[in-house]
This record gives C-alpha cells, sequence and structure tokens, in this order.
C-alpha cells in the first residue's frame, strides 16, 4: 500500500494528484503545519526536515515532491505522464519540474511573512513587494507557454502540470490573475480534471488562508 504523508493544501497536494493522475491506489496519513504533528519524531523518521510530502512506495519512502514526482513516472512509466529520455520534450519536463520549486520557494516566503507570522513580528513592506515582484517573473514564462498550447508540454498533460501547476491555486492569493489570463484558463482546465476533483475530494479544508488576498501594503 502507498501512503502519502499530507497536509490540506500544501505541496502534498502535487503527490495526491499524481497518484490520482496515475490510477494507484493509496491511503492518507494528515498532518497540520500548526499543531507540532510534522515534529513528531515518529514523522522526522519518515521526513527528516519535517516536511510534506513524503511517500511510501515500493518498500522505499521518499521525500522531496519532484523526487516523489519522478520516482512515479519512471517507475510506472506506462502512464505515459513524463517524457522519455530520448523524448523531444523531456528538457522542458525537467526544466518546469525545478521551475516549480522557484516558485514555490517565493510562495514558501510570502505565506512565512503574511500567513504565518503573528504580531509582534512584522514583515518589511519592502521585501514583500520585491518577493511579489519575483513571484510576477515567474509568471510570465508560464503566461507566454500557455498562449499556444493547454499545458506545460506541448505534447500534453504532464506531470509537470501536476507539480507546477499546483503552485498557481497558491498564487492567487498575492498576485491579481486577472493580468495573466492563460494561467487563469489553465486553472479551470486543471479543475477541470476528474483526477484532480478526486484529489481535491481527499484533500482536506486548507487552514492557512483567512482572505482571499495579501497585499504588501496591507503590512506597512
Ligand atoms: N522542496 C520540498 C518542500 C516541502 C515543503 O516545504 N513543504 C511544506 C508544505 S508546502 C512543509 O512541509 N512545511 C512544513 C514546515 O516548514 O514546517 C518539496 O517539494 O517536497
Amino acid at each position: 500500500m502507498i501512503t502519502l504523508h499530507h497536509v490540506a493544501a500544501s505541496r502534498s497536494f502535487r503527490t495526491l494528484w499524481l497518484l490520482e493522475e496515475l490510477g494507484l491506489p493509496y491511503a492518507v496519513k494528515h498532518y497540520k503545519i500548526r499543531d507540532g504533528s510534522l515534529r513528531d519524531p515518529a514523522f522526522l523518521e519518515i521526513s527528516p526536515a519535517g516536511r510534506v510530502p513524503a511517500l511510501e512506495v515500493d518498500g522505499k519512502v521518499i521525500f522531496e515532491s519532484q523526487a516523489i514526482t519522478q520516482y512515479l513516472c519512471e517507475s510506472r512509466p506506462l502512464s505515459g505522464l513524463a517524457p522519455k529520455q530520448d523524448e523531444p520534450e523531456r528538457v522542458d519536463y525537467l526544466q518546469w519540474l525545478a521551475f516549480a520549486e522557484t516558485q514555490a520557494s517565493i510562495i514558501a516566503s510570502l505565506n512565512l511573512q503574511m500567513v504565518f507570522l503573528r504580531p509582534p513580528a512584522k514583515p518589511s513592506v519592502i521585501v514583500l513587494k520585491l518577493e511579489v515582484a519575483r513571484l510576477k517573473a515567474t509568471l510570465a514564462p508560464l503566461e507566454a507557454v500557455l498562449d499556444t498550447q493547454d499545458w506545460l508540454l506541448e505534447a500534453g498533460f504532464s506531470a509537470a502540470d501536476t507539480l507546477l501547476g499546483f503552485n498557481l491555486f497558491a498564487v492567487k492569493y498575492f498576485v491579481d490573475l486577472t493580468e495573466y489570463p492563460n494561467i487563469l484558463a489553465y486553472l479551470d482546465r486543471m479543475e477541470a480534471r476528474p483526477a484532480f476533483k478526486r484529489a481535491r475530494a481527499n484533500d482536506g479544508a486548507q487552514e492557512f488562508y483567512d482572505k482571499p488576498f495579501y497585499a504588501p501594503e496591507d503590512y506597512a
């Protein structure tokens, strides 16, 4: 049995969605960021930095969503969710997988400063504005590629969409996406996928965001 260690609406959703796309049976073990469960010694045995996702699969324990994505697609190659070494879009695929974490690290920084930090601690508005600008810079290549294709790869939906596409559901808390019509349409396409809907049903309620938009100016 595959077991996913998961926090609702966090990066472990990437794995949850991929498991659904692959049609693999799995169990979910739920954690919460704020209740200390990710620092439990038993969990640290599974994921040494106390992060999700972690996946128990094929007698192994894997942490890091990108490694999990690559392992699942390479060990189940018939899924067709990852181009093989000799396929033309292999490089694009690898690039988007890695780019997902470039973007996610900025989202994580904004989450930390605007969502998790509690008064009297106060973020720097200048740093917040810089981070939002850096986040927008990561949206530009996505908006461009989605102008001519539905998914990150021209060949169609791939595991790069589960990894990077997931980020965009968090981006909307920090960037007004009306400036990005192709990304908005991409969000709709992702949400329409049956596997995405099944993953959402197993995700749990998100407990981070308590308002629809976080603006740096509100922290002045
Ligand atoms: N690069 C890692 C990042 C994992 C990560 O930081 N996950 C967050 C949730 S989005 C987490 O577990 N945070 C808990 C913490 O920082 O204590 C991956 O992609 O798996």
